[in-house]
């Protein structure tokens, strides 16, 4: 058995015992023991991961396209060959429209710091498109950031031990972070904790509910005023506890007068008195543990909806009771300093900053969304499928089609961004490389080794970037670095112990203790205060919209007559993004993509089950099979994802229908925040038309 690291973009960030057999090939992965989050659990798709590693569509040596792009057709080269042309490519885009004619693009492909962000180095040394990452956490953060400060909360461990209520707000662990439902397991089995989920859909989080809420998709900031209102009026606020934590209870209360279950009902579709009935029961202890996931951010208003959220605990005073307060994450904690693996020595301000969710826009010539500035000539992808997971998808694939645009695309498969490339180099999995990782759900940092030797002739990310700064005749410290070199010069100029000793079972905790975990010495804000008036100046250019207090922003992609249903893209329990989605147990779990729709909506149109419908907007339309599920509002339709294009009639998957418009105040992409029409694809009968419906958000 020997030790590692779950290297997926997930906030469970697994530590693993993963069993390599005399044969040196990979077995069994579990969930280690020692790591008190992780607690010996894993999910599924994990578990099996030798099912991923030894897919034999694996890539294995670098390639050339030799057919037109897109068509999937290669020819293998050597690594020097591929590598030359690779630097080729991007020299010819800078001769013809300088250095920022090049976008290195990269994301969360695998989460370990020097493959993820040593592409940087390499961006930074040579004055190349800066990338500012947006589509996952940029509005979760500033949510977070303008009321709380810092990212860090209470452990998830003080659920099983002290939890009297567990509030799961707009997430699904069930699907993207299992670990966390052990522990609210133990806190509802032994102290009969009531859960409470909100989210849109009965999802599988939802279904092992106490108390399910379901608002329409981005409404979360009005059930939140609404909570509070009901905690102020029914003598269920915390006066003395905020009077010495927060910056003006007096203000928010008279704010929140106005922001009745009543108000909130016609915004959120949720009856009053279920409103009330949480507001009470949340207020009936201070042990409440609210889990604040990014599903209820991923909306136009989704980072004044964080901020509205995270004032709950803030309002009862829940924050200084043990197994009370809140988690959004705990990634502020780490304090690393990444000057040698980003080369952040090199940053030149003067040099673009291109949005990571605008990438179609940015291919396409969009004077904005390119700053002025020239076109985007040469992408350089490591770790990331935007022609999958980005907002306007039709876009994107435009914009990948340009026969102008050369691409280098550093992959394990071959997804719908690999297809595209002009040069495809393969690339290593977690346990073929070295690298460090931080968590999210909890504060473990943790070493994961290279355990097997790379498959075929795959190398790593860091290696990859290597060889091309040497082509490019770029320098820096990092680029004469291996991979364990780079980890104990982060570890050393960040102030934690060596290498060894965090490549310890379980890794190493980053320092949190009970009071710095409740806040019971103050919120890490300038005023160590907790900000019921919102900081939105410091979280990014576009603040002026946001609403000063805790409030429902309608900014958000209202339904319309045209387009009467709101959709959610959420995620898909077997997949992790589109990772996964090319393995066979996956995708026959996942089955096919479906839309849920409320019963009542089925009965409406005149649908059966499995009935195909087609959806769609103003960027364009798919179709889809239609399946019904209860507990969700009568106009809203769930599309669990990231499907590849393929999985689809039309060659596109669901992100055509999304927007990829910035949102406030620092950008991000509105993933769940989409109106769209549905129509049934007739089959004979013809079907009620879906613009009958009524919509509730289309009246305010
Ligand atoms: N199996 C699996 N695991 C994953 C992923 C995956 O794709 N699949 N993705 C990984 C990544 S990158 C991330 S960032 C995390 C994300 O993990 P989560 O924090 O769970 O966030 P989301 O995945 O965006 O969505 C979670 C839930 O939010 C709900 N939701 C959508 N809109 C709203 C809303 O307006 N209000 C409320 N209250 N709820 C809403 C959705 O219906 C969904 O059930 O998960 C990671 N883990
Ligand atoms: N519809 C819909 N769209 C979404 C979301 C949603 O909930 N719904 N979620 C959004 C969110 S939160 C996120 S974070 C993004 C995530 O989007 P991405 O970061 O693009 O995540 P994946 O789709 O998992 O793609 C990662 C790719 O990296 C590759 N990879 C893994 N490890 C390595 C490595 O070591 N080296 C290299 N070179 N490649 C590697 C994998 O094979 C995989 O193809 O998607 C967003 N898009
Ligand atoms: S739950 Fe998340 S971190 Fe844990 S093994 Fe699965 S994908 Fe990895
Ligand atoms: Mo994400």
């Amino acid at each position: 058995m020997a030790r590692s690291v779950c290297p997926h973009d997930c906030p469970s960030v697994c530590s693993l015992d993963v069993e390599i057999g005399a044969d040196g090939r990979l077995g069994r992965v579990r969930g280690q023991r020692a790591n008190p989050y992780t607690a010996g659990v894993v999910c599924a798709k994990v578990a099996r991961y030798a099912e991923r590693l030894y897919h034999p569509d694996r890539l294995l040596t670098p390639m050339r396209r030799s057919g037109p792009r897109g068509q999937g057709v290669f020819a293998p080269i050597g690594w020097e060959e591929a590598l030359d042309e690779v630097a080729e490519g991007l020299l010819k885009a800078e001769q013809r429209h300088g250095r920022e004619a090049v976008w290195p693009y990269w994301y969360a492909g695998t989460m370990g710091l020097v493959n993820r962000d040593g592409i940087n180095r390499l961006t930074h040394a040579r004055g190349w498109s800066r990338f500012k990452g947006t589509i996952c956490v940029s509005l979760s953060d500033a949510g977070w950031r303008a009321g709380a400060g810092r990212r860090w909360g209470v452990p998830a461990t003080e659920i099983a031990s002290h939890s009297e209520l567990v509030v799961i707000w707009g997430g699904n662990p069930v699907a993207t972070h299992v670990n966390l439902m052990s522990h609210v397991a133990r806190a509802r089995k032994e102290r009969k904790a009531p859960l409470v989920v909100i989210d849109p859909y009965r999802s599988p989080t939802a279904e092992q509910a106490d108390l399910h809420l379901a608002p329409m998709p981005g409404t979360d900031g009005a059930l939140a005023c609404a909570v509070m209102h009901v905690l102020f009026r029914d003598g269920l606020a915390d006066r003395d506890y905020m009077a010495a934590y927060t910056d003006d209870p007096a203000g928010l209360e008279a704010h929140l007068r106005s922001r009745s279950p009543a108000w909130a009902a016609a915004i959120t579709g949720i009856a009053a008195d279920r409103i009330e009935a949480f507001a009470r029961l949340y207020g009936s202890t201070k042990r409440s543990y609210l889990r604040l996931g990014f599903g209820f951010t991923r909306s136009r208003n989704g980072a004044a909806a964080m901020h509205a959220a995270s004032c709950l605990p803030a309002v009862t005073g829940a924050w200084q009771h043990e197994g009370g307060g809140a988690l959004y994450g705990q990634g502020d904690l780490y304090g690393l300093d990444k000057t040698m693996i980003e080369g952040l020595d090199l940053v030149d301000d003067k040099v673009r900053q291109l949005d990571q969710s605008r990438i179609g826009d940015i291919l396409m010539g969009d004077k904005e969304a390119l700053r002025e500035g020239p076109p985007v000539d040469a992408l350089l992808i490591q770790n990331t499928n935007p022609m999958a997971v980005a907002p306007d998808l039709g876009k994107v694939h435009q914009g990948f089609a340009r026969p102008d645009l050369f691409i280098a695309v550093h992959e394990q498969f071959m997804t719908d961004t690999a297809r595209m490339a002009d040069i495809l180099l393969p690339a290593t999995m977690f346990l073929e490389h070295d690298d460090i990782y931080t968590a999210s759900a909890h504060a473990r940092l943790q070493v994961g080794r290279r355990l097997l030797e790379p498959l075929g002739q795959c190398r790593s990310n860091h290696t990859v970037i290597k060889a091309l700064a040497t082509r490019l005749g770029v320098t820096h410290p990092g680029f004469l670095m291996s991979e364990a070199e780079l980890v104990e010069d982060l570890l050393a100029r960040s102030n934690w112990p060596d290498m060894a000793a965090v490549d310890v079972e379980g890794g190493l905790e980053a320092p949190i203790d009970f009071r710095k975990a409740h806040h019971l010495d103050g919120f890490p804000t300038p005023e160590g205060r907790f900000r019921f008036k919102a900081d939105w100046k410091s979280q990014g250019p576009e603040h002026a919209v946001m609403p000063i207090w805790p409030d429902h922003l309608a900014n958000i992609d209202l339904p319309t007559p045209e387009r009467p249903f709101r959709l959610v893209a959420a995620p898909a329990r077997q997949f992790l993004n589109s990772s996964f989605s090319e393995t066979v147990s996956s995708r026959a779990k996942e089955g096919q993509p479906r839309a849920l729709l409320a019963p009542l909506t089925m009965r409406q149109l005149g649908l059966a089950d499995g009935e195909r419908v087609r959806i769609g907007n103003q960027r364009g339309s798919l179709t889809l099979v239609a399946s019904a599920r209860e507990g969700q509002q009568d106009n809203v339709i769930v599309v669990e994802s990231v499907w590849p294009n393929g999985a689809f009639a039309e060659g596109v998957g669901i992100n055509l229908l999304i927007g990829s418009d910035p949102a406030p105040p620092n950008g991000g992409a509105a993933i769940h925040d989409t109106a769209v029409w549905l129509e049934p694809v007739l089959s004979g009968a013809p079907a009620k038309d879906a613009a009958s419906l009524t919509a509730p958000q289309a009246r305010l």
